[in-house]
């Protein structure tokens, strides 16, 4: 078990407690196939964007190949690529969400 033996060592243990979190954008890749209002409703229900926001964003997507749909810690981020990766399977579509670290 590692212990604290000076004040340096200890004011390097607070540091590291209260640096940020690394962020991770939450990307939507573009595809031939999903519709664009299925995407939008992505936005809305798991990005809390509002309906011109999203339709925005869709629109990026499309035009440029992916967008970023939010940035946040990993484990939020993660969380967001699965539910949205398992709700486009359940309603068969491919599109593809992803994370890149800033
Ligand atoms: N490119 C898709 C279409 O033309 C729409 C889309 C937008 C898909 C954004 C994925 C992401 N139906």
């Amino acid at each position: 078990m590692s212990k604290i033996g000076s004040i340096e060592q200890l004011e390097d243990v607070v540091e590291t407690e209260v640096a940020p979190p690394s962020m991770y954008q939450v990307i939507l890749n573009n595809d031939d196939y999903t519709p664009m209002d299925f995407v939008v409703e992505i936005l809305q229900t798991f990005f809390n964007k509002n309906e011109q926001e999203s339709t925005d964003i869709m629109l990026t997507i499309h035009h440029q190949g992916k967008g970023v749909c939010g940035v946040y810690p990993f484990d939020i981020a993660e969380t967001k690529v699965l539910q949205v990766n398992q709700f486009s399977r359940d309603h068969e579509h491919p599109l593809l969400c992803s994370l890149e670290k800033i």
